[in-house]
């Protein structure tokens, strides 16, 4: 008998909800994490929109002054997640991480009150928060209109080979003894290495000492990444801001200004070695060449054209699930670890949707499918091996279960 994938949806949303906001999964990540959190208002929207905009609220109730909402929020201190508020030292109103992550709040604002109208006062009060947010990505992490992160954890991709080369430029000084939790949660082979893990904590103690001060670390800071990842969420984001100002008889002069900065941007991502969308270290101004799933959120972004369909087609013949987090023709592919290889539900969501807006409709339909075929059988795990769908990293996983209500059932 097959099992009821809408009921266990529901159920690990209700499980996972921690009373105004979601926790990805119990366990291994015990907080309010910024992306996480608006996929799970899409999946709480099928059935409980009062919650789906709760959700969104909690989020921005972290807010900093200067406009950048935290990856995360540590609403309650629980010392089983490593590392936490006070390594972050994060200067918000809420204790929280010191970096912001994909921001794709905006565009699940703007379908939510496309769909239940009802929202709509409380759809505008988020208005001028998701302006300031936006305007914070313009003014601290744009190079040329391609939008760069401090930190991997940023990307919301931790572990992709795209992040090799500028690590391998960085000495992790002062980093000594930690205890890391999430290999006690997960085998150790579906995780970030400590090569990795010893950089991501010396960027997080590099930030901190300086206040989070994002004109400092703009000037100093070794990791200065342009990534697909923001560059194509924020842009698609701001499209759908300026559709809601527009609604709301908002002037739209600055919005149209990031759009079209970004619209350039986005050239700067194109690798004309490997035809495709990828990395650019600022820092040594070196293309990454790798293709990742991030790369195909172009026609998302409402970029690109038909540019990366023939790495889409290659891609997805390759594995029996797509789209893996790394190509698997790439010597970093590891099918098992986390986003050097995995297939990641929910970004499967936004590439799904660029496409059919991009006028492919049959590739946009064949990979709601596979999706769909994929939950049904695994379950509602983190990520998926793409070879035979097993499930990998945290299982009852909130943005699984909010993707398969909103979109892929
Ligand atoms: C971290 C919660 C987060 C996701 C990221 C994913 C991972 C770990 O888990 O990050 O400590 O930030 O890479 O995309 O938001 O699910």
């Amino acid at each position: 008998m097959t099992p009821d994938r809408d009921r266990e949806a529901r159920a690990i949303l209700a499980r996972n909800d921690r009373g105004g906001y979601t926790v990805p999964t119990a366990g291994l990540y015990p907080y309010q994490w910024n992306w996480d959190s608006v996929f799970a208002a899409l999946g709480f929207a099928e059935h409980d929109t009062d919650r789906a905009w709760t959700e969104i609220e909690t989020l921005f109730r972290g807010q900093w002054d200067n406009g950048m909402v935290p990856h995360i929020l540590f609403h309650q201190i629980d010392p089983e997640y490593f590392p936490g508020p006070n390594v972050w030292k994060g200067t918000g109103p809420i204790p929280s991480s010191g970096i912001s992550q994909p921001p794709i709040a905006a565009t699940v604002v703007r379908w939510l009150v496309g769909r239940h109208p009802g929202g709509e006062p409380r759809a505008r009060q988020l208005f001028g928060p998701l302006m300031d947010w936006h305007r914070w990505f313009m003014t601290w992490r744009n190079e040329g209109g391609a939008i760069v992160v401090t930190h991997p954890w940023e990307t919301g991709r931790d572990n992709c080979p795209d992040w090799d080369r500028p690590f391998a430029a960085i000495e992790p000084d002062g980093i000594t003894s930690y205890h890391r939790r999430d290999t006690s949660e997960v085998q150790t082979d579906e995780r970030p290495n400590s090569w990795e893990y010893d950089r991501y904590l010396y960027l997080v103690k590099l930030g901190a000492e300086s206040g989070w001060d994002e004109a400092h670390l703009k000037d100093t800071t070794p990791f200065r990444v342009a990534d697909p990842t923001m560059t194509f969420t924020l842009l698609r984001a701001t499209r759908d801001l300026r559709a809601l100002a527009e609604r709301w008889g908002q002037p739209v002069a600055e919005l149209d200004g990031w759009i079209a900065e970004m619209e350039a941007g986005a050239d700067r991502l194109w690798n004309d070695e490997i035809g495709a969308y990828d990395t650019l270290d600022i820092r040594s101004d070196a293309h990454s060449g790798v293709i990742s799933n991030a790369s195909f959120l172009a026609w998302y972004a409402g970029v690109g054209g038909d540019r990366m369909l023939a790495h889409f087609d290659r891609i997805a013949e390759a594995t029996r699930y797509y789209v893996p987090s790394t190509d698997p023709a790439h010597p970093a592919y590891e099918p098992r670890r986390y986003w050097r290889g995995p297939v990641w539900a929910m970004l499967n969501m936004l590439i799904a949707t660029g496409l059919g807006e991009a006028g492919h409709a049959d590739r946009a339909r064949a990979l709601t499918e596979n999706t769909r075929d994929l939950i049904a059988r695994k379950g509602f795990a983190e990520y998926f091996d793409p070879r035979d769908g097993a499930p990998l990293g945290g299982q009852t996983f909130t943005w699984t279960a909010a993707v398969w209500l909103a979109w892929a059932s």
